[in-house]
């Protein structure tokens, strides 16, 4: 299916041609790709300490007043779902397909075991499933607004199931209080008392992962994904402990092509970058923008303007307000394609989070 500006659910007959799951890369060529939506997005209480901890990790509890919660602006959606159709007909312009997402309203409560919470949104589809070869992971968020966010999306991993692809979930976190602390200088931080993490902590470069342990992914749940994906082919995982204790790896690390990898130059160093980037060459990502439209309650960093998509290993969209990154990346051969998301920063996710790859070329490489 390829309309870029409804929420439409394929048949679950139209699977099947191809492989319906192939993804175990972040630059070989995309073939299918599900793009979130910022419909019926709403924000957790930060009250809750799970939204604390995974929405504002760089604040303090007394810097908390004031946040939003509830749903979300409603010309922050309609934006953004403008912003959304321009990604979806990029892509399909560079023969894509494109999914999307069923509706859902995530401002309806429901209850966990000892706590209660509404849904957050299903923006970003990156954030809690890790496609790994043929298998769909779905990862255990330590956001309590996250239990149930990838319903949205089991109709299509149904299709994808029934052409073929394997389809697993993490245990089903109980996020109990005694999972989120605060440390000595008052921030807060994710403990053990089970795996917890999300699929964005993770990315893939063949046989090679790294992921990121942090307040959204925990040393829990680094042990169980080692343990899961030995079932599933001769993977490594690298972790990165100490580099950014906010959340996601994308807006620290991006793949480019085998070889080429942008990196953060705030968080890492030619001597704290992960070892598999040892023979690579790097591109240092310029400063990000400074983003006139954000206030203190945005879910990201400003680094999120490095949180690119890859269509090819020459072709990636690139935040369009990010003029020097986009020069670097043409002077490295890559054709940019530049598009806005204006909301990007206020809900927390770039053109990485935003798309889950499906389907690429590349297979069980070893990019060492
Ligand atoms: N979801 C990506 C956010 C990462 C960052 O805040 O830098």
């Amino acid at each position: 299916m390829t309309e870029p500006s409804t929420l439409t659910q394929a048949p679950a007959t139209a699977a099947a041609t191809v492989a319906a799951v192939n993804s175990y890369d972040e630059f070989t060529r995309l073939r299918e790709v599900i793009i979130g939506t910022a419909v019926g997005a709403a924000l957790p209480s930060p009250e809750d300490p799970s939204a604390w901890l995974n929405l504002y990790p760089d604040l303090r509890r007394d810097e908390l007043a004031g946040a939003p919660s509830g749903p979300v602006d409603a010309r922050v959606v309609e934006e953004t779902e403008e912003d959304l159709a321009g990604l979806c007909a990029a892509l399909e312009l560079a023969d894509v397909v494109v999914r999307r997402p069923a509706p859902a309203d995530h401002s309806v409560a429901f209850d966990g075991p000892g706590w209660r919470s509404h849904g957050m949104y299903s923006y970003c589809p990156r954030d809690l499933t890790l496609v790994l070869g043929d298998t769909l992971i779905e990862t255990p968020s330590p956001t309590r607004a996250r239990w149930h966010e990838n319903r949205s999306l089991h109709a299509l991993f149904a299709e994808y199931h029934h052409g073929g692809g394997r389809w697993l979930s993490a245990p089903e976190p109980q996020l109990a209080d005694d999972l989120y602390g605060v440390d000595a200088s008052g921030l807060p931080f994710l403990a053990e008392s089970e795996p917890a993490f999300e699929a964005a902590n993770v990315l893939r470069v063949g046989r090679d992962l790294l992921y990121q342990v942090s307040g959204s992914g925990n040393e829990a749940g680094l042990r169980w994904l080692r343990s899961t994906v030995e079932h599933l082919g001769s993977f490594h995982i690298e972790p990165l402990r100490g580099v950014y204790a906010g959340t996601h790896i994308d807006s620290t690390i991006a793949l480019l092509r085998p070889g080429l990898v942008l990196l953060n130059p705030a968080r890492l160093d030619a001597s704290t970058a992960p070892a598999l980037f040892a023979g690579w060459d790097v591109v240092w990502c310029p400063a990000p923008p400074a983003d006139p439209a954000t206030g203190p309650f945005t879910l990201s960093s400003p680094w999120l303007s490095m949180n690119l998509l890859m269509i090819d290993t020459d072709l990636a969209v690139v935040d369009a307000d990010h003029p020097s990154l986009l020069r670097v990346l043409e002077r490295r051969g890559i054709t940019v394609i530049p598009i806005r998301l204006r909301h990007a920063r206020t809900l927390g996710g770039g053109f990485h989070c935003v798309s889950l790859d499906v389907r690429r070329d590349g297979g069980l490489e070893d990019y060492r």
